[in-house]
């Protein structure tokens, strides 16, 4: 959820949050798999990218019949982590139980039905005995080439390990896993990006609150009160990953508020880049907002379009565009993605950061 009417109770710190709620119960074992995954990249020198995917639910009930959930399909993290796989490094994805995932999103239910790529090739002829042979299942001709391009790339990465995947559902099992795996993606100094484009709830349900179970109807409306989310950012920043480069991503649907709410996230928490995008526009339009300085190159600094107040012109705006034979491409073989030209960006400012503690 986003911005809406303050509650009155005091935010819970981070601190009190992990002191009063519960750890998911898979995190131990999650958390064994993360520790064996970054060992083996930092043996062969990988750099890491924790991308965070999809949307948080907050339970309603404890015998959960109802939940809120926060909006976003998973497409823009699967996209990037795939992106990010073919510029070099290793991935920990971190998504939403059943939301997009890097390959198997290109066959997606609802947009590519795997069934549909196949054809079934009937070999026996003879109607009297129609279950001695089993035909052959083989892949529509026309779907080949893409077919093939995806799953190459999916063999390599499952050959070469580079990928660990990992599920949340609800913001309680997602905030407890983002800090366990900080601490761990520390080990790795600067190496490490986090890509945190996972829509995150600001508000939740304190398990003290939660009701047992299923709320009952009949007698009326129903009146929650909701908790504010702790500020995890900010704590990633000052405390579990200081030397990481952190990437955050900020949904709007006032374009007005866009740069504004870019420009308070970056002063607020202190790390490396906000992503802004426009829930209707975010398929072909992003801004990244910035700190001036060396992590920031010409190339960078030159293409923005600053339109920060005097006050704020220690920051920088750079927007990125499909153009419109990009965007339009949907009739194309292969549509060019605007998460390919986030990761390229990003890789680069990454290998600056990188270099910039030499
Ligand atoms: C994003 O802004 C993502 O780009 C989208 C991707 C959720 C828009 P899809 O998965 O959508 O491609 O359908 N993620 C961050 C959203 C968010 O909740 N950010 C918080 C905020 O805006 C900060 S963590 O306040």
């Amino acid at each position: 959820m986003k911005d809406s009417e303050p509650s009155g109770s005091a935010p819970f710190s981070a601190e009190t949050y992990f002191a009063t709620q519960p750890p998911p119960p898979s995190l131990d074992h999650d958390m064994a798999t993360v520790r064996s995954f970054v060992r083996k990249q930092t043996e062969r020198g990988m750099k890491v990218v924790l991308v965070t995917s999809g949307g948080t639910t907050v339970p309603l009930e404890r015998n959960m019949v109802r939940f809120l959930d926060n909006f976003s399909a998973g497409t823009r993290g699967a996209t990037s982590a795939e992106y990010f796989i073919k510029a070099g490094y290793s991935v920990i994805f971190m998504h939403r139980q059943f939301s997009l995932q890097p390959f198997s999103r290109h066959y997606s239910h609802s947009t590519n039905p795997f069934l549909d790529l196949l054809e079934i090739e009937h070999t026996n002829t003879n109607p009297s005995s129609p279950l001695t042979a089993v035909p052959n299942i083989t892949v529509t001709p026309s779907k080949r080439e893409d077919l093939l391009e995806v799953l190459a790339m999916y063999k390599k990465v499952h050959h070469d390990e580079t990928m660990l995947t990992l599920n949340f559902a609800t913001v309680n099992d997602y905030l407890w896993m983002l800090r366990a795996i900080s601490h761990e993606l520390s080990l790795l100094g600067r190496s490490v990006m986090y890509y945190l484009a996972a829509a995150v709830s600001d508000f939740f349900l304190p398990s003290q609150k939660m009701s047992e179970h299923k709320i009952q109807s009949g007698k009326g409306s129903l009146h929650i009160e909701m908790d504010q989310v702790p500020k995890i950012l900010k704590s990633i920043v000052d405390e579990w990953s200081r030397e990481g480069f952190i990437v955050s991503f900020k949904l709007e649907t006032d374009p007005a508020l866009l740069l504004p709410k870019c420009r308070q996230a970056l002063e607020r928490y202190g790390h490396q880049v906000v992503i802004g995008n426009d829930l209707h526009r975010r398929k072909f339009e992003v801004v990244f907002v910035s700190r001036n300085g060396p992590n920031v190159t010409e190339k960078a600094s030159n293409t923005s379009n600053n339109n920060f107040g005097a006050g704020e012109s220690h920051l920088s705006e750079y927007w990125l565009r499909l153009g419109t034979s990009d965007a339009s491409a949907s009739s194309l073989q292969h549509p060019r993605e605007i998460e390919e030209d986030i990761v390229r960006e990003l890789e680069r400012r990454h290998q600056l950061w990188i270099d910039a503690a030499s």
